[in-house]
């Protein structure tokens, strides 16, 4: 399947549904000389594009709105735009994005990357957020906003029985830009025991790149198991969880990382991910794609597999 997007490298899209038209809030993945390491120190972005369309027809014309944001505009970050996300309320708009600030540390305005906005039916919105090692998540077991430098690098906790660390998730206030309460972990259970999922169970943690979306009134999670490289997801009855782990959405595409969102859009549900074909493989240049996904009649997501 041909990208979405090939007049740039475009990775982490987050897709929505503003005023008819489907919007893109990609990373803007560029050439470095940075050596590939485990803490993502190649993913050296530093601009951010938008980009819409009127329909996801393959022939249809996807418009770049060029620059947004980048990183001279920005007086906290020092470097790495990561992936963002937007939101719409009372009429505003709101990009979200994760970089590091001038110590080297991960914040979206909390800590941490992959920041993914939700607005539930009633208005409520809440943002999720977290990435495991050169995300920086597991520097915060002490509590949240305290920074352990200890478990900087590509580290996460392991051991017989040791929980996997959540992604976090906190109502946002009316106005979009703080936290209205304190932010709370969200938890995956594994179907088998009612019990959090495990450290060690690489193919089913919470790795990356936190999503919500609503499906006949249930909450689907869905995130990136980073090293065993899926998309994954829970289903749950609130937003905060907990999460009932489904399955796999994506098996593995090219390339190191995988990152999604889900929207429905003219009655259809869109998978936007990216992968490294247009590059041929190199894993900090990647592509935008979108393809059709499918619930079966208890509401699990179909796996689908990279084209
Ligand atoms: O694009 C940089 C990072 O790679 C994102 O924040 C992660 O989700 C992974 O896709």
């Amino acid at each position: 399947m041909a990208p979405l997007i090939t007049n740039i490298y475009t990775a982490d899209p987050s897709a929505h549904v503003f005023e008819g038209k489907i919007y893109i809030y990609p990373s803007h993945d560029r050439e470095t000389d940075i050596q590939f390491n485990d803490n993502g120190d190649q993913y050296d972005m530093a601009d951010y594009h938008v980009f819409s369309t009127e329909s996801l027809d393959p022939a249809a014309p996807v418009v770049d709105h060029g620059v947004v944001l980048k990183t001279e505009d920005i007086p906290w970050v020092s470097k790495q735009l990561w992936a963002p996300d937007a939101a719409t309320k009372n009429g505003k708009y709101y990009l979200y994005f994760p970089a590091r600030d001038k110590e080297g540390i991960f914040r979206i305005g909390s800590y941490s990357i992959d920041p993914a906005t939700f607005v539930d039916d009633d208005g409520e919105a809440y943002l999720y957020f977290g990435g495991l090692w050169g995300g920086q998540l597991q520097c915060y077991q002490k509590g949240h906003n305290v920074f352990d430098a200890s478990w900087q690098g590509p580290k996460e906790p392991t051991g017989e029985g040791v929980p996997s660390l959540g992604a976090r998730v906190g109502k946002l206030t009316e106005d979009m830009r703080q936290f209205a309460e304190e932010v709370r972990d969200v938890v995956i259970l594994a179907p088998e025991t009612g019990k959090p999922i495990l450290a060690d169970d690489h193919d089913r943690r919470f790795f990356e790149a936190a999503w919500m979306h609503k499906y006949n009134g249930k909450y689907y999670f869905s995130y990136s198991t980073g090293d065993t490289h899926y998309l994954a997801y829970g289903i749950g009855d609130s937003p905060y969880g907990p999460f009932t782990y489904g399955g796999r959405i994506l098996e593995p595409v090219l390339g190191w990382t995988t990152h999604h969102s889900i929207v429905e859009f003219k009655g259809r549900w869109w998978l936007f991910h990216h992968d490294c074909e247009l590059s041929k493989g190199v894993d900090h240049l990647r592509s935008v794609k979108v393809k059709e996904i499918f619930y079966d009649k208890d509401g699990k997501i179909v796996t689908e597999k990279p084209e």
